[in-house]
């Protein structure tokens, strides 16, 4: 089948039916590549040799079970009720409820609308030129509002549950395995691609900084975690191109120009269930399509990158200001580990908590309480860093 061009007219009827198709072919191959399980992890405490090289082949690896039912339950009620709590549109002053929008003393504003099935930033200069080709748009319901939100920044002080999530060992392990014990953060948002509404996301790779230093690597611009709410398919999710992590700065203009559309060759989608969490390399070549799906997805994202990448590095963020990364800096971001972790002891006392390295005997200063609530996690994610 043949889609309209990004010009021409598109119903979401017809985005849905090519999406099914182009899915279809790539399914298979995605589950080929057998690059899921649970955490497993070996006598040294790091995860077993054969997924790292998975991740390390592919550039992504879905973690199953990370999430059981109760906490995926908190965490879908505290992103619903952060959504239920979003003005109607960027201007607006009420929420859907008509209640009065309240900022709770939050700096950065945490929601990002999108207008239904839009490409926001595909073909711009936005996000520094990053998004070099534009998707295809197909046209919204018409009972479609005229915003949708589409992402939600600073996870962590919108959602306890979020929170605690972060503060999951097995995820922890997961980064110290990739990235060595003394791994670092940089933000934590999350995706929301609601059925007929969800815009794209234009296919792109994260990392800004080291793509020509002489010491570049396959890991060079770290990972995010990506735990999914919701399952997530060929209609609604991430779709990556596997390997291309490996093989430096892409020509996307030129892979979208030879596929003839949006849907470049060789892609595959990021599938899992609700409470699987995928590791994704951010050198990939990654993007996500309008969600003229009927399914929801809720992506909760958290990032990290290796230290050495971070420290005393120079950059200019997506917004356009220039930052360093220093020792103090770094510290204090990476207190938000320790108190997550220090949260998730008190709701899951059972587990065995993370420890991470470069916080051990600093625990009584990175308690979870109402003081570090307000004196530390709120606007933590000022403290955000992008390489
Ligand atoms: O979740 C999505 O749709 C896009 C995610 C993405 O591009 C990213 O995490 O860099």
């Amino acid at each position: 089948m043949t889609l309209a061009t990004a010009a021409q007219p598109l119903s979401s009827f017809d985005h849905e039916r090519a999406m099914k198709e182009y899915g279809r072919r790539a399914e298979t191959r995605a589950r080929a590549l057998g690059n899921r399980g649970p955490i497993r992890v070996g006598t040294d405490g790091k995860l077993l040799p054969e997924i790292l090289d998975s991740y390390w082949t592919h550039g992504f690896y879905v973690f199953q079970g990370v999430v059981g039912p109760e906490e995926l339950q908190e965490l879908r009620a505290d992103i619903d009720a952060v959504l239920s709590r979003a003005p109607v549109a960027p201007d607006a002053t009420v929420d859907r409820h008509g209640r009065l929008a309240r900022d709770d003393g939050i700096v950065r504003p945490p929601y990002r609308w999108a207008k239904p099935l839009s490409d926001p930033v595909g073909g711009t200069d936005k996000n520094n030129g990053r998004h070099p080709a534009a998707m295809l748009q197909p046209e919204a319901g018409e009972d479609a509002p005229a915003w949708t939100v589409e992402l939600l920044d600073g996870n962590l002080h919108l959602s306890d549950a979020c929170l605690r999530l972060y503060g999951h060992p097995g995820l922890l392990t997961v980064a110290a395995s990739i990235l060595g014990d003394d791994f670092v953060p940089y933000n934590e948002v999350t995706f929301v691609k609601e059925p007929g509404l969800g815009p794209s996301v234009a296919w792109h790779q994260d990392g800004t900084t080291h793509w020509n230093a002489a010491d570049w690597d396959q890991g060079a611009h770290g990972f995010n975690f990506m735990t999914q709410l919701y399952p997530s398919t060929a209609g609604n999710g991430v779709w990556v191109l596997p390997g291309s992590h490996r093989r430096g700065k892409a020509d996307i203009k030129k892979m979208v120009a030879e596929s003839g559309s949006d849907r470049i060759e060789g892609a595959v989608p990021m599938l899992c269930e609700a409470g699987d969490t995928i590791v994704t390399n951010r050198q990939l070549v990654h993007g996500s399509f309008a969600n003229s799906s009927p399914d929801r997805r809720i992506t909760l994202n958290e990032g990290f990158f290796p230290r050495k990448r971070v420290l005393d590095v120079t950059t200019r963020r997506l917004n356009g200001v220039v930052e360093t990364y220093d020792e103090a800096r770094i510290a204090a971001r990476t207190r938000i580990i320790q108190i997550a972790i220090d949260a998730r002891r008190q709701r899951f006392p059972h587990e065995t908590s993370y420890v991470y390295g470069p916080l051990v005997g600093r625990e009584d200063e990175n308690r979870w309480n109402d003081a570090t609530r307000v004196s530390v996690l709120k606007n933590y994610n000022q403290l955000d860093m992008f390489i």
